[in-house]
């Protein structure tokens, strides 16, 4: 059965992915990296872009890059660490503080995931970090170089959410005491809001908004409000989840894929207690970036949700219907994509994985 499932979706699959002469937009090469990870806009509508050997950019829409930006934070890089998300404070405008998550080194080799803010002060030929401190870290560190997660994201209300990955260890992402397989909402200032679903148990637990989560690589909020995250399944079962306070998403316990030696887990329907995903993959779309467009250049894309798939080398949108998710069609982009945004008029931008990604611009072909 689920053979037969896994090849159904096989061939959905590639039915709806289009030539991209058929794509219903153009795209344009803007700028070319080393390793990107992340982009933002500023609200004058530049650019930050990050590069994993822990190098920030100013990039003009136009593709004029700065030099890197002065006083980023040392980053553990290697395997898949590095510098990773970078997002401007909602008052950017007014207070200039920016947030970067990446891998932080610890004793005996341990790594963990960090994030930390500080003051961007541009100047024509970039800018520079000062004040910077680290308001989050990932506990434990531990003696792994992957599924960090780390994509940050700042609520409607100012509170910033972060997806922590599972870091390969797999049962901490079910356990309170550990930050780690989890999605975090704190303070601007790092601080931990009260109305946290596990505030009253104190410690780590205190910063958890959902629990059992694997490599959260994708978080972002529909027109509603509503969380949505993506996140990297082990053989097979990628996931697309709706996001509640206090759920939990069952991974290592629950997963619609298999572990990488062939071990089954336990598909979602056979523990209803954990919330299962509204829309998942098998074979597996390696979910790098998410977002939800709420602008109106791809008019019939409106409300639509878009993911860079790193190894399905495509932009994939997602329809969705109050509380349910489909894949609606997939655009094949001939790269590993890592990164999604919608820009200031609406354009979609994406980032390519690896050496030499480029920084892409789409708009619709008509
Ligand atoms: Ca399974």
């Amino acid at each position: 059965m689920r053979q037969w499932l896994a090849l159904t979706i096989c061939m959905v699959a590639v039915a709806v992915a289009k030539a991209e002469d058929e794509q219903p937009f153009v795209t344009h090469e803007i700028a070319t990296f080393e390793e990107p990870w992340a982009l933002a806009f500023l609200p004058d509508g530049r650019l930050l872009v990050t590069e994993r050997e822990g190098r920030l950019f100013v990039v003009t829409q136009d593709g004029e890059k700065s030099a890197p930006v002065g006083g980023v934070p040392e980053v553990a890089y290697g395997g898949q660490g590095g510098l990773g998300d970078v997002a401007p404070h909602p008052g950017f405008a007014t207070n200039a503080l920016i947030y970067l998550s990446y891998a932080e080194a610890g004793k005996d080799g341990a790594r963990g995931a960090a994030v930390a803010r500080a003051r961007l002060d541009l100047a024509p030929e970039g800018g520079q970090l000062s004040g910077l401190e680290v308001i989050w870290r990932q506990v434990p560190k531990v003696k792994s170089r992957g599924h960090y997660g780390h994509r940050l994201l700042f609520s409607r209300d100012g509170y910033l959410l972060i997806s922590s990955g599972d870091r390969q260890k797999f049962s901490p992402a079910q356990d309170l005491q550990s930050n780690i397989g989890k999605i975090v909402r704190l303070r601007d200032d790092g601080s931990v809001p009260t109305d946290n679903p596990f505030a009253d148990k104190g410690g780590v637990a205190a910063q958890i908004w959902s629990v059992g989560h694997r490599n959260p690589l994708g978080i972002a909020l529909d027109e509603a409000g509503q969380l949505w995250n993506v996140e990297m399944g082990p053989r097979g079962g990628d996931e697309l989840n709706r996001i509640r306070a206090g759920s939990n998403y069952g991974w290592p316990v629950v997963s619609n894929g298999r572990h990488y030696s062939g071990l089954d887990i336990p598909d979602h329907d056979t523990h209803p207690e954990f919330e299962a995903p509204k829309a998942w993959w098998t074979p597996v779309i390696s979910p790098g970036g998410f977002t939800i467009y709420t602008a109106d250049l791809f008019a019939d894309w409106r409300g639509d949700g878009l993911i860079a798939g790193l190894s399905s080398r495509a932009l994939i949108r997602i329809e969705f219907d109050g509380e349910t998710a489909r894949e609606a069609e997939r655009y094949d982009m001939g790269r590993r994509m890592r990164a999604v945004a919608q820009g200031p008029a609406g354009a979609i931008w994406m980032l390519e994985d690896r050496s030499g990604g480029r920084l892409l611009k789409l708009v619709p072909s008509h």
